[in-house]
């Protein structure tokens, strides 16, 4: 049935998938200096899709030479002025629109989400970023400042310059998508990037390297290099890479910072989250039951903003646990082609390891999960969306990020009560509360310590909208106006007249 049922790959997806996969290193697919290569495998059915080549370090010393030449005085992309960078980022817009589809079968196939969301989701969202970002190529202005002498007459301004070579090193929860986070705004400024997919992950970020090749960006601006950890802790090391844009672990974060120390070249992080979603008794009840569901399960857990804390003030939390139960219970979990799937599988078989180790210790501990618990019996990395009651606020379930469909009800009395269990937590990157009485929403939400807070609603967002953490989820703020101070050195210039 579920063969019957699958949604066909485009004969250009197949041919893409019918070939070893290369490093893109100065505008060149070629394979590993060492020749090494890595399977990268499809969740839905824990089997390989195609060979990948392995960049180890003595090819990020290539991609980071070839983004250093590329960068460089009276390099190509240095001659680009501020409106070829935009109108080259439009183009990429168009023809990530125009590959829209292969490009959501790529990303489903491997990363397992559900290829309808691939496409409406992520491949809608990396167009949006091209779009957004192109508009601001033009307008990185600096100021004019007054400056006080009574002697002499000073002219002063600034000027936004790019820092130089960026490293990306992403994540596979959202690979397209979060390559774009860091290339994209990289770019804009005027940057050379050398991006680290995950190795769990690496199509998209390949194709998306060729598709801007096709579109005019001279060699060596862009490089993409797959590979592990090692590529990654190199990338963050390397004395000629002069900023590193990191998603992925708070541990892998606190790495990048120690690596980044030798030539203190700069830093931003966006790390984990265990998001607390409040739900006053005052509620519209059944929005928040819907949208708690929503904001628990998106991404099929796994997504570093999800609110995997529930807290529900007593009157209604029975009401509240049985209505996400129900909708929990409910959910499609099924391969990332059926049509009918709402819920793909696990990225891989360490996180589906993972995930299925924090249900046993949290029903050993005493936990009671009155939806799921369990894995779905089939090949594939298939766990059903969990709920969890009988939770204490030390429990691992309740304080580590799991990242997956897993989440830990608690109920609550006050409001001084449930702010201080919420931002009991090492995390801050996002927060949510539903409740009708708008001031005291406000009030609540400004003491909620993170980067994000929802007020009756949950993961609404926009490309303009800057997103980031407090505390350990990490450094520095992606997207909007503010993502591009990332990407750029502040000069000062002053000139005695
Ligand atoms: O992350 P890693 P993993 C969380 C989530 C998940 C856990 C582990 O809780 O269960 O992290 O996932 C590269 N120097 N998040 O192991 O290892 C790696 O190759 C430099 C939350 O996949 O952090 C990949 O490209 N780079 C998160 C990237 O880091 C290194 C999304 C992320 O991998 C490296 C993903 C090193 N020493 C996981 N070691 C979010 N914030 O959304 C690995 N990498």
């Amino acid at each position: 049935q579920i063969q019957m049922s699958r949604i066909d790959l485009l004969p250009k997806v197949t041919s893409y998938l019918s070939s070893p996969k290369q490093l893109l290193i100065d505008g060149v697919f070629r394979d590993a200096t060492d020749g090494r290569s890595f399977q990268t495998i499809d969740p839905s059915t824990a089997r390989p899709l195609v060979s990948v080549a392995q960049a180890g370090i003595d090819d990020v010393d290539l991609a980071v030479a070839a983004a250093r030449r590329a960068f460089d005085e009276g390099s190509a992309w240095s001659r680009f002025t501020p409106r070829a960078r935009a109108r080259l980022l439009w183009t990429m817009g168009d023809l990530l629109e125009q590959h829209a589809d292969e490009f959501a079968q790529l990303e489903s196939l491997d990363n397992g989400k559900p290829v309808g969301s691939a496409k409406e989701g992520d491949v809608a969202t990396a167009a949006e970023l091209f779009r957004y970002f192109a508009g601001w190529a033009t307008k990185m202005e600096g100021t004019t400042i007054p400056m006080s002498s009574d002697i002499r007459e000073f002219h002063a301004y600034t000027r936004r310059e790019p820092v130089g070579v960026v490293a990306g090193i992403v994540p596979w929860n959202f690979p397209l998508v979060m390559a774009c986070f860091k290339v994209i705004p990289a770019l804009t400024a005027g940057n050379t990037v050398v991006l680290k997919p995950a190795e769990q992950t690496p199509l998209t970020a390949l194709r998306l390297g060729e598709l801007f090749l096709e579109a005019g960006l001279p060699p060596g601006v862009l490089n993409v290099v797959p590979g592990f950890g090692d590529a990654g802790a190199a990338l963050a090391a390397h004395r000629d890479v002069d900023k590193v844009a990191f998603t992925g672990s708070t541990e892998v974060g606190k790495k990048i910072v120690a690596a980044a120390g030798g030539n203190l070249k700069k830093v931003s992080l966006e790390l984990g989250g265990k998001a607390p979603n409040i739900v006053f008794d005052d509620a519209d009840i059944d929005k928040a039951i819907v949208g708690s569901a929503h904001a628990a399960f998106f991404n099929q857990g796994q997504c570093c903003v999800n609110g995997s804390r529930l807290y529900v003030q007593r009157a209604v939390f029975d009401q509240v646990v049985e209505g996400v139960s129900r909708i929990a219970t409910a959910i499609r979990v099924g391969g990332a082609f059926d049509p009918e799937t709402e819920m793909g599988p696990l990225i891989s078989d360490e996180q589906y390891t993972k995930v299925l180790g924090y249900l046993r210790d949290g029903a050993a501990g005493g936990a009671t999960p009155t939806s799921g618990g369990d894995r779905v019996d089939r090949e594939g990395y298939f766990v059903r969306p969990t709920v969890f009651t009988n939770v204490t606020e030390e429990m691992a379930i309740h304080q580590e990020e799991i990242f997956g469909p897993v989440v830990t009800a608690v109920p609550f009395d006050t409001v001084d009560e449930v702010v201080r269990l919420a931002n009991n937590t090492r995390y801050g990157l996002a927060a949510g509360l539903w409740s009708r009485d708008i001031g005291r929403a406000h009030k609540v939400g400004a003491r909620l310590r993170a980067g994000t807070v929802w007020l009756n609603t949950w993961h609404a967002d926009d490309v303009t909208l800057p997103r980031g953490g407090y505390k350990e989820s990490g450094w520095g703020r992606e997207l909007g106006s503010f993502g591009l101070d990332d990407y750029t050195q502040l000069k000062t210039v002053i000139a005695e007249l």
